[in-house]
């Protein structure tokens, strides 16, 4: 009982930020002072045999200029190798880009300065329109994890999500 209480507790101040439609972002990259979260480990690269768990996630972009994942917020327990699966659907280049906030600010930056570069790595996936993906990663430290694409203007039009890694039972999408 006190587990599904610390869930619903959990999911209850999560649901504002995370699924309101204009609700202010997980992740602030033009924070300069360093908080624990631009420290927060975020995991491994997985291996295929590892994964226990496949989540499809879709790029959108709207023809009001929104940008957006969908789903944009996740639980997963900690200890899982999931399987993203990353579709882009939407009109233009979009990535899939793992990290906490210092590592989003650090490639939000290269990617400014390189706008038409090639670039990849096992956190991240660049896809062209109508193009899907994956990334391999392995949950194993509890706390947030953010996700982003770094397109120049994609994070400022909403393109950014968060990922909850914790121990709590099995509710809701976890796996
Ligand atoms: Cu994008």
């Amino acid at each position: 009982m006190k587990y599904v209480l610390s869930a619903i507790v959990l999911a209850i101040t999560l649901v504002q930020p995370l699924w309101a439609a204009d609700g202010p972002p997980p992740v602030n990259p033009d924070t300069n002072h360093h908080s624990e979260a631009d420290t927060q480990e975020i995991g491994r690269p997985g291996r295929p045999d590892d994964v226990t768990r496949t989540i499809e996630v879709r790029l959108y972009d709207t023809q009001s200029g929104r940008m957006i994942f969908e789903p944009r917020g996740l639980y997963v327990k900690t200890g899982t190798t999931v399987r993203f699966k990353i579709v882009n659907v939407g009109l233009v280049e979009h990535e899939f880009f793992v990290g906490n906030p210092h590592q989003i600010s650090e490639h939000r930056k290269w990617m400014q300065d390189n706008p038409d570069m090639e670039h990849s790595g096992p956190n991240s996936v660049s896809l062209q329109r109508g193009q899907s993906g994956e990334v391999l990663w392995a949950f194993d430290t509890p706390g947030p994890v953010d996700f982003a694409c770094l397109v120049p203007g994609h994070f400022e039009a909403g393109m950014r999500g968060l990922i909850i890694v914790n121990d709590l039972p099995a509710f809701g999408n976890r796996g």
